[in-house]
């Protein structure tokens, strides 16, 4: 009834004796009837699961008596009221996140993932109405989710108002195609929202053109099929940015178009070189700063340079990368060196590889660094995980960095057990609070020494 839409639905049910039908069909009398119809939300229980009511029992005559009409008429009244509510009230994606736990996930991992997923879903300026999640052996081809749990995130999408449902991996077209279309809105992966913030964080130049020519990659293979199902217009989470019109357009031109922004990227890459190169004959030592998104990579760079970078509780806050100068005065022999450090796009567990692929200019800063400072948020439950995310990132790129320092950010937020903790098994790291500008001294100290074992 909900998923065809239906306002009410009637259900006799018969004695099963007496008159016999010619040619089989329903038997006997009718003993019982119930009515079943919609609740507007405004009657809807959340602790109650189902957003439809069933009547007790009822009479064959208490059910002609009914006024139908008025009913439907006034429960479509209701809904239509609801329903302008709601657009008029978000302009926000309102959003459902799905995920699969397989075989080869851990539970607390799946739970970390859900929560980023959710945190992600927000960054990008969508609303998380509600979370499902499944246990399979491994994703279903078709629809990811089994058959009974797509109808389970169809009913929840039609109860809650939901626009958009977002999935915690990477979907093929025909997965979004099946999906769509049986549950009825926008169906987007992990990549697409990540994709999403990028293309509103973009400023520069440059930024915009990595993001653009991520996009494009993003879409070229999805094209086939996709907006068969739904037409994909209309705002919201993976349709913004440059890329967004192209959907339609052929994929030569969408070929032609990669090819261009890549020539575009080649230059800017040429112009970084020839910038780094100009440093190099200046002999200025340069470390790149890098870190799972929202370590604190540009309020440490801040907090060193006196600079003004944005840094902000966001994933994502920083795309471009910016480099600023630092003096340090080596405490052992007196001497001042100067560093160059420079502030990178934060990475995150499982960077899709379009995305790694198009920000090769801004990674490039990483891998032509002279040596890597790598940030670690520890106030964050899952920083074991986010510093391992980190290292697998950069042991992926092609130009392995020099030595790397290991900082621990945010140690203000931590419990001292911890601290002890890490002073044992790390003991080469520094440990710091870029707010509280904790351990600086330390940090620029250990940054002196990498210069001079250059
Ligand atoms: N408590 C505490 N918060 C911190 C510390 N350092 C940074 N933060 C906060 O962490 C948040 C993220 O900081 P950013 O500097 O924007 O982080 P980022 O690594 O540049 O993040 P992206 O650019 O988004 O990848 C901000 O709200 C900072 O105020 C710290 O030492 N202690
Ligand atoms: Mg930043």
């Amino acid at each position: 009834m909900v998923l065809q839409r239906l306002d009410a639905l009637v259900t006799l049910q018969l004695t099963g004796k007496g008159f016999q039908k010619r040619g089989g069909g329903g038997t006997g009398y009718i003993e019982q009837a119930y009515i079943a119809h919609l609740l507007p939300k405004s009657e809807f229980n959340p602790d109650h699961k189902y957003y439809w009511t069933v009547s007790p029992p009822l009479s064959l005559d208490a059910l002609t008596n009914q006024d139908f009409t008025s009913l439907v008429e006034g429960l479509e009244e209701e809904f239509r009221r609801e329903y302008v509510a709601q657009q008029v009230e978000s302009k926000q994606d309102r959003v459902i996140l799905v995920g699969v736990m397989t075989q080869h996930t851990r539970s607390e991992q799946f739970t970390e993932v859900m929560i980023e997923l959710a945190r992600l879903v927000e960054t990008a300026g969508g609303e998380v109405l509600e979370t499902l999640e499944q246990k399979r052996s491994s994703a279903h081809p078709q629809t990811v989710v089994g058959v009974g749990k797509v109808e389970e995130i169809a009913l929840r999408a039609q109860a809650l108002g939901a626009n958009l449902v977002v999935f915690d991996r990477d979907l093929s077209p025909t997965q979004i195609r099946n999906l769509e279309l049986q549950i009825g809105v926008r169906v987007v992966d992990r990549t697409e929202v990540i994709l999403d913030i990028f293309a509103q964080r973009a400023q520069s130049r440059a930024g915009k053109l990595q993001v653009e020519l991520a996009q494009l990659a993003y879409q070229l293979p999805r094209l086939v099929g996709r907006g068969q199902a739904l037409s994909r217009l209309g705002g919201g989470i993976g349709t913004r940015g440059p890329g967004e019109t192209k959907l339609e357009t052929e994929r030569r031109a969408i070929q032609r178009k990669i090819s261009r922004l890549q020539e575009e990227v080649n230059q800017l890459m040429a112009h970084r070189a020839r910038l780094r190169k100009q440093r190099e004959k200046r002999e200025v030592f340069s470390v790149a700063i890098v870190g799972y998104t929202n370590a604190g990579k540009s309020t440490l760079l801040n907090a060193l340079t006196q600079s003004g970078v944005y840094a902000a509780d966001q994933l994502f806050a920083t795309l471009d990368p910016t480099t600023r100068r630092l003096q340090i005065t080596n405490e052992q022999n007196g001497e001042s060196t100067t560093v160059l450090l420079t502030d990178t796009v934060g990475f995150i567990h499982e960077l899709p590889a379009s995305l790694l692929d198009a920000f090769r200019a801004t990674l490039e800063e990483v891998s032509e660094a002279d040596a890597i400072l790598h940030l670690v948020d520890l106030s964050h439950p899952a920083w074991e995980s986010q510093f391992k995310s980190v290292l697998k990132i950069l042991e992926e790129m092609p130009l392995i960095p020099g030595p790397m320092l290991w900082v621990f950010n945010k140690i203000d937020q931590v419990e001292p057990g911890l601290l002890e903790w890490l002073k044992s098994h790390y003991p080469d790291a520094v440990l710091i609070s870029a707010t509280n500008r904790l351990g600086l001294d330390e940090l620029r100290q250990r940054l002196a020494k990498l210069v001079t074992l250059d």
